[in-house]
């Protein structure tokens, strides 16, 4: 093979390598619970189904937060979500919206799980 052909598969290798660690980066960032107009508590909507999606929430230390879980699927593996940190063990009834409100007063990082601890996803607390 010549230069020109390495160098056209290096660029079409660096190129698929920069749009993959797009998504993985992107994928990765946290969604940020966002203050209500009405000026209620932040909310952020996780979406139940096969998994969190968004896995990864931001929240504030001292703040109160909805986290709304969306539950989409069937499965017995997400009918329950559980958050240790919070004493939180919460029944998702499936095509429901559950409402759960946390305050929390440690900065760090927390994880929720589903019942059996297969679905994972974690809370950030800024400090
Ligand atoms: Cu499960």
């Amino acid at each position: 093979m010549s230069a020109t052909d390495w160098t056209v598969i290096l660029a079409a290798v660096l190129a698929i390598a920069a749009v993959n660690w797009w998504f993985f980066v992107a994928g990765q960032s946290p969604a940020a619970a966002v203050v209500a107009e009405s000026g209620g508590p932040a909310e952020v909507v996780i979406t139940v189904d096969g998994g969190y999606s968004p896995a990864v929430v931001q929240v504030r230390k001292g703040e109160r937060v909805r986290l709304v879980f969306d539950r989409k699927d069937t499965s017995s593996c997400s009918e329950e979500v559980v958050i240790p940190a919070f004493d939180v063990r919460q029944f998702l009834p499936s095509g429901e919206r559950t409402v759960i409100e946390i305050q929390p007063t440690e900065a760090g990082r927390f994880p929720f799980t589903c019942g059996m601890s297969m679905l994972r996803g974690s809370i950030i607390v800024d400090g």
